[in-house]
């Protein structure tokens, strides 16, 4: 099987259990739940929860339980994109190819959906607990999750990236904002499809490390990707206009080129431990070097 046609075999379970788990439209209060659906279901990448379901794999997870933990991620990614687009933190006005949440539900909708896909997210991992998944390892898979986004999580990499504004100057400062506010849930995403693998801890290690790398490398991909192409190719509001500091901007284009390639190859010597399972990490790592949107 190619990459593309795992990734698209991937995206559709998830979607499909995300349209199954999320409150119908028209559930009251019905406001607040289209809101809820309107980001998740979007046109996203799907790239966290193709990388839990490609580690789960790797470690024959059961399956059932493995596409509900790619939909949690998607829930925590979603929320994550609510919040950020809100007008007190990047003030974005599009996202996935259309106005942001807030743009058309209003910020107090937007917030609480934002709120209520977190909560969501945790519940749908509380609910794996079954035959196939005892209840320490989905407790465990919990804990994962909620450290990525705590305040030494996404949390935090949001607050010091707000409270820098324009004025980030040395890459040790972006990096530590990108590799929480991105990474951390990239590390989280693998780490679940392990856990529900069990995966020995050399083999989860494994791919953590494997994940910290490519959610860097994406990251600088993004930052590459917003400096050379339009709103209309990204479906999202271009930082570049913002005055922003990024790796294209800090490291300049060939720069950000280079380190970028430099964590794929780190991402991928992470992966010997794991020999010839981890091809499919290894095709999604060589297409995240190569990505054009
Ligand atoms: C409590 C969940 C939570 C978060 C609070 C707002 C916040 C802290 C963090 C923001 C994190 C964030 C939005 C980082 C940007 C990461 C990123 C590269 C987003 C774009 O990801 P893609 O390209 O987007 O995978 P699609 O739309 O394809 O899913």
């Amino acid at each position: 099987m190619t990459l593309a046609e795992r990734m698209a075999r991937h995206q559709q379970s998830v979607d499909r259990a995300l349209d199954r788990i999320l409150p119908a439209a028209d559930q009251q209060p019905s406001r607040l739940h289209r809101s809820m659906r309107y980001t998740v279901l979007a046109a996203g990448k799907r790239v966290r929860p193709v990388l839990t379901l490609i580690c789960g794999e790797i470690f024959a997870a059961p399956p059932a339980p493995l596409v509900g933990a790619g939909a949690a991620v998607e829930m925590v990614h979603a929320s994550s994109l609510i919040l950020d687009d809100l007008p007190c933190m990047d003030d974005a006005a599009v996202r996935r190819g259309r106005p942001t949440n807030h743009r058309v539900f209003g910020e107090s909708t937007a917030l609480l959906a934002a709120l209520g896909l977190l909560n969501m997210a945790f519940a749908t991992l509380a609910a794996l607990r079954s035959p196939d998944v005892p209840a320490a390892r989905a407790g465990e898979a919990a804990t994962v999750l909620t450290a990525a986004i705590g305040s030494s999580g996404l949390i935090a990499g949001q607050v010091v990236d707000l409270e820098s504004g324009e004025s980030v100057t040395d890459l040790e400062t972006l990096e530590f904002i990108h590799s929480h506010k991105t990474g951390r849930l990239f590390i989280a995403s693998a780490e679940l499809g392990a856990i529900l693998g069990r995966a020995r801890p050399r083999e989860r290690q494994a791919v953590a490390r494997f994940a910290k790398n490519l959610g860097l490398a994406f990251q600088i991909t993004d930052d590459l990707l917003d400096a050379t192409a339009d709103v209309a190719t990204l479906g999202k509001d271009v930082r570049k206009d913002k005055g922003r500091t990024t790796f294209a901007t800090l490291c300049g284009l060939q720069g950000a080129r280079s380190l970028s390639h430099e964590l794929i190859d780190h991402a991928l010597k992470a992966l010997e431990p794991l020999g010839r399972r981890a091809a499919p990490l290894r095709d999604l790592a060589e297409t995240i070097r190569d990505r054009h949107a």
